[in-house]
Order: structure tokens, then C-alpha cells, then sequence
């Protein structure tokens, strides 16, 4: 899957090369490259924001750099590409969101900064042939910009590619207990840590009776979380 970002600060991406997405990128399940967007600005100041129209507190993103930075990510390939601007007004970023977009062939990140990006980008990029544009917020809460946002679904995303994750049975299971089931208390070696000890029923070696807990903890602490 190839994944690109274009941002003001294209070193919010170095954890990237980190991990497993490291992994992944040395064995070309992913292929990722950040583009910084004042390289397509042509004033001395390399200018990407300006005052809203209508008024107001802030700063927002000018749509020529925009443009021209997308123009040369769609001039270099001929495949589909998913726009996805990141923005706190978007469609909330789930682990269903991220299981529809890891069967993409090019996610494009789009991360503004300061009030955002100028309206029109999302607009005439929804009339462009082979591009889609989806709008996302990853939660109720502002951010600076969408460099984290762009981080926290690339490593959502990569995590579902085949090959990225070394026990693809971690990833069966997610999908089978629908996140929420999976929250029940983990547990390692030794049995006896600081006076504390592990539940005698995950060393019974019962497998029903270890399922039933899980099962019965983690409705306990959903509950607790509501
Ligand atoms: Cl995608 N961007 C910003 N700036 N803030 C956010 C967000 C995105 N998602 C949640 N908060």
C-alpha cells in the first residue's frame, strides 16, 4: 500500500521508520513519503496561511499550495487515491473506518494546521476522477494540526496489512471480540509480583472457564468505562 503525507512539518513523521511500520516499509508492504507543502509555495515566505474570509480568530490554510502539492502526488501514478483530510469536524475515525481503508491502493493524508484548510480543496477534489475525499476527526477533542491524526490511522491502518503484524492471530481475535470484548486484564510472569498474584483461573489451564473470565472482566470494565 502506498501511503503519502503531505504537512508543513514532514518530520512528524520520522516515527514512521520506527517498529513495525519500519518492518513493513523495509519489506515494501508499505511504501510512505511525507511531502513538505511550503515546497509548493512560490513567495519568498513560503506563505501557506492567510485571514479567514467572513472574520475571525486564526489563520487558514490557502488552497494553491494545497492544490499544486496534490496535483503532483496524482501526476506521479495512475491509481485510485483516497484524499483524506484530516480535520476535527470529519467522520469519526473507527476500527471499522480503518478496516474499509486498509484495501486501498494509495492513501493520501492531507494535515493542515492553524483553522484549516481552505473549503474548496475537499470540494474540487470530490469531482476529480479517481480520487476520493474523506474528512476525518479521530476523536472529540482539537489537535494542532493532523500530523498525530495522520499517525494514528497510518498505524491503525498498516497494523491490518497481511505481513505487518507477526501473529496474525492477535488480529482474528480483535475482529472476533469486536475491540471492546478484548479489554479484560492481561497477565505475565512471575505469579507473585509485590504481594500481588495472578488469577488462580488463568493458571488452571481450563480453557472455558479462562474464556468465561475474559468474557465476564471485560463486560465488568466496560461497564466500569461507561
Ligand atoms: Cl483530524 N485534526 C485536528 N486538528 N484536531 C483533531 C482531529 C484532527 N481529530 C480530532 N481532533
Amino acid at each position: 500500500m502506498k501511503i503519502t503525507a503531505i504537512s508543513i512539518f514532514p518530520e512528524y513523521f520520522s516515527p514512521l521508520d520506527l517498529s513495525l511500520i519500519g518492518k513493513a516499509r523495509n519489506q515494501s508492504l508499505i511504501e510512505f513519503s511525507a511531502i513538505n507543502l511550503r515546497d509548493f509555495t512560490h513567495d519568498n515566505h513560503h506563505t501557506v496561511d492567510d485571514t479567514p474570509y467572513g472574520g475571525g480568530a486564526g489563520m487558514v490554510m490557502k488552497p494553491e499550495p494545497w492544490g499544486e502539492a496534490i496535483d503532483s502526488v496524482i501526476a506521479k501514478g495512475s491509481t485510485p487515491i483516497e484524499l483524506v483530510i484530516l480535520t476535527p469536524a470529519g467522520k469519526k475515525f473507527t476500527q471499522r473506518v480503518a478496516e474499509e481503508m486498509v484495501g486501498s491502493e494509495h492513501l493520501l493524508f492531507a494535515c493542515g494546521r492553524y483553522e484549516g484548510i481552505d473549503a474548496r480543496v475537499a470540494e474540487y477534489y470530490r469531482s476529480v476522477t479517481n480520487i476520493r475525499v474523506h474528512e476525518i476527526s479521530i476523536g472529540d477533542y482539537v489537535l494542532n494540526g493532523g500530523e498525530v491524526a495522520a499517525l494514528v490511522m497510518i498505524e491503525a491502518i498498516s497494523r491490518l496489512i497481511p505481513g505487518v503484524i507477526g501473529n496474525p492471530e492477535s488480529l482474528a481475535e480483535e475482529s472476533h471480540n469486536e475491540i471492546g470484548a478484548l479489554e479484560y486484564p492481561t497477565f505475565t510472569k512471575p505469579a507473585q509480583w509485590r504481594g500481588l498474584t495472578v488469577p488462580e483461573v488463568l493458571m488452571s489451564g481450563n480453557h472455558g472457564q479462562i474464556a468465561q473470565w475474559r468474557r465476564d472482566e471485560a463486560l465488568r470494565r466496560s461497564k466500569l468505562a461507561e
